[in-house]
């Protein structure tokens, strides 16, 4: 038995942190392409820094909340019975909050926000605190550190993981994500084209073709789901 799931910004919602496209998102002050592109950050750097300076800030406040909590027991239990690659997270998010609930194979398709990716020498570095002052890279020395994360119009990270994760799964599930950013979108169809049960779980209907969903705050229902799953199987 394997479950692969696709986690965004809804299942840290009720950890504190904004999510992009609901009212008083992230993105109500600041406008997409002003923060979250390759042009955006050649334009104005301090911006762009600035932004993500705050929301690293804002992260290391935040603690995992149930439904963090939840996968990670899922990942024990399920774990157990059947092997340690039995679940799967594939994150769309760049805080750590899975990592600290407990999850250990979490992938990150957009990146991380306590990493620093240097432009110079593509070394990638931990990073906590903040980037504005412009920080030598501790690779090569030169001060061209930015925010390790996919912005549009860049690759996302860990392809072939996310497709091994989603070609051999049984349950494909969907958390906390409006669906409107590709390829994350599209992957929920596509494991259910290799024959996965897919099911939705979030605050809203998304409007996608799902086997099941359930709807309201992910830290009430991916407890209650995760609960049912583990009697099932
Ligand atoms: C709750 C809740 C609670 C609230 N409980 N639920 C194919 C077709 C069309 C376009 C493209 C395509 N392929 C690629 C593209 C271009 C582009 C794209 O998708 N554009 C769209 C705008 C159409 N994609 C890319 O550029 C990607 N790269 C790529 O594909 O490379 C190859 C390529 C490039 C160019 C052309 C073609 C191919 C990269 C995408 C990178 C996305 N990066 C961001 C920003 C990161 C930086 C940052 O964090 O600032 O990642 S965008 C932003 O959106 C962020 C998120 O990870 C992502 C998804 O948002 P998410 O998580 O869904 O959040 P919300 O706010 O949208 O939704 C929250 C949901 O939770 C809602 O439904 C709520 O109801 C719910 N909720 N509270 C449960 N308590």
């Amino acid at each position: 038995m394997r479950i692969t799931i696709l986690t965004g910004a809804g299942i840290s919602a009720d950890s504190g942190i904004a999510t992009f496209r609901d009212a008083d998102g992230l993105w109500e002050n600041h406008r997409v392409e002003d923060v979250a592109s390759p042009a955006a950050f050649r334009r104005d750097p301090q911006l762009v820094q600035r932004f993500y300076d705050l929301r690293r800030e804002a992260v290391q406040q935040a603690e995992p909340n149930a439904a963090h909590r939840a996968l990670a027991k899922l990942e024990r239990e399920l774990g157990a019975a059947h092997g340690d690659d039995a679940v799967t997270i594939i994150t769309q998010n760049i805080d750590d909050l899975h990592e600290r609930g407990g999850s250990r194979n979490v992938i990150h398709m957009h990146g991380e926000l306590l990493s620093a990716l240097c432009t110079s020498c593509e070394g990638r570095h931990r990073w906590k605190g903040s980037l504005i002052d412009g920080p030598d890279c501790p690779s090569c020395g030169i001060a061209t550190l930015r925010p390790d994360i996919v912005w549009f119009g860049e690759n996302i990270y860990h392809t072939e993981a996310i497709y091994r994760a989603l070609e051999d799964c049984d349950v494909f599930a969907v958390i906390g994500t409006s669906g409107q950013v590709y390829p994350a979108a599209g992957l929920a169809a596509e494991a259910a084209q290799r024959g996965a049960r897919t099911v939705l779980l979030n605050l809203e209907s998304t409007g996608g073709l799902f086997d099941d969903e359930q709807l309201g705050p992910a830290a009430e229902i991916v407890p209650v789901w995760v609960d049912e799953l583990l009697t099932e199987i």
